[in-house]
């Protein structure tokens, strides 16, 4: 038996994003076979009973209550942030300059100029960086993705995209860090817009102009906090406090190859728990995508024969399609979690290799260029066109 290298990983955070990504470096080995092998050192939160139960339930060797005490250690290959966006640059620039290999929750950070500086100083030590926009890893539009880039669409001309929610639309759900501008500079702009951002640059391309609106339907809230998944809990003392950040934002988008983009991102979709879908449209052909029903690509093609035209469901659980192959037999489902699985073997692989998988810090820089124009285009009223930088 060979021994394999083992890549060890300090996690910061570990609620909704921490578990998801515990889970994935856990099951990595079980289903794909790698040179190298996850290692859960160490688990990182600054209340130390609630991260030793959390170590403990998640499969972590060890906690640890301040993330700097990671950057010296020679047992840490790699720093996983997971902690509120307010946090997400100074943990993954620190981590960079320590020479740690670095994945980071979306949006990568608070605004284009700081995440610039992120993308800078990980080019910069040469680490391996990600971003975990773990939609563009769904088997059925990995698959999107080939039918696109071999042309069966043709020339595409539209990319629609919904991401609704529901979870804040009692005006007593609590105000959590998630609806402060502060912690999370945006609202469903940055947390659910930011992941159809993605798949219109995975997908389609860069995109070059963008028109945005947001509103904000619930003003003032009773202070809580997050509470696992997506609960919350209120503060012992009813203080109220103003809500700065958008419950809903839609946008227009140019991008450079001509198509158009139309976006919506709501938390008070009511019934839509978790409603993420996108259609595009081309010249050859369409496809259609949702969660609900994650394994299968919906395709039409225009070149059906006459009283055969119509959309077909692909079951993306064949092995022939990407990571399909690693779990089960054909038409046996795969979920939510498995898009981490497929991020954390990209992210394995990069530092086997010494890559850069995608979606890199360049990715989520170019993402965020993108929410913080539609951002200011909701504020003025204006077109905005994207001016995008290098390191
Ligand atoms: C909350 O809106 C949330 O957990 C997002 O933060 C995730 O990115 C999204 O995938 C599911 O909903």
């Amino acid at each position: 038996m060979t021994l394999k290298r083992k890549i060890r990983v300090g996690m910061i955070g570990y609620k909704f994003m921490g578990k998801a990504h515990s889970h994935a470096y856990r099951d990595l080995p079980f289903f794909f076979d790698l040179d190298v092998e996850p290692v859960l050192q160490t688990l990182v939160g600054r209340d130390a009973e609630a991260v030793k139960t959390a170590a403990e339930k998640l499969g972590w060797l060890s906690y640890e209550t301040d993330w700097r005490r990671l950057l010296d250690r020679d047992d840490i290959d790699v720093i996983d942030i997971g902690t509120p966006n307010s946090s997400h640059g100074e943990i993954a620039i620190a981590a960079a300059q320590a020479g740690k290999h670095v994945i980071c929750e979306k949006p990568l950070a608070m605004n284009a100029q700081e995440a610039l500086a992120m993308w800078r100083e990980a080019d910069k030590a040469g680490i391996t960086h990600m971003i975990c926009h773990n939609y563009r890893f769904v088997p059925a539009l990995q698959h999107a993705k080939r039918l696109i880039d071999e042309g069966a669409l043709g020339e595409i001309y539209h990319f629609r995209a919904q991401y609704l929610q529901d979870w804040i639309m009692d005006p007593n759900f609590p105000l959590v860090w998630r609806m402060r501008k502060e912690m999370t500079g945006s609202g469903t702009l940055g947390d659910l817009m930011a992941h159809s951002i993605d798949l219109a640059r995975f997908l389609v391309g860069e995109i070059k102009e963008v028109t945005g609106m947001a509103e904000t339907f619930i003003k003032r809230r009773p202070i809580g906090e997050m509470a696992g998944g997506l609960h919350a809990v209120l503060s012992d003392e009813v203080v109220m406090a103003d809500v700065d950040v958008d419950d809903a934002v839609a946008a227009m988008l140019k991008f450079e190859n001509g198509a158009m983009g139309v976006l919506e991102a709501t938390r008070f979709a009511q019934g839509n728990r978790n409603s993420n879908r996108i259609e595009i449209n081309g010249s050859k052909g369409s496809i259609r995508w949702e969660i609900e029903h994650m394994n299968t690509l919906e395709l039409y093609l225009k070149d059906d024969p006459e009283g055969m035209q119509g959309y077909r469901s692909i079951n993306c659980t064949e092995g022939v399609h990407p990571y399909a192959g690693a779990y089960w037999a054909a038409g046996h489902p795969i979920g939510y979690e498995h898009t981490f699985i497929h991020l954390v073997y990209e992210l394995m692989q990069g530092i086997a290799s010494g890559s850069n998988p995608s979606p890199t810090f360049e990715d989520g820089y170019r993402n965020q260029v993108v929410l913080d124009a539609i951002g200011q285009s909701a504020l003025t009223g204006s077109r905005i066109e994207t001016t995008y930088e290098s390191v």
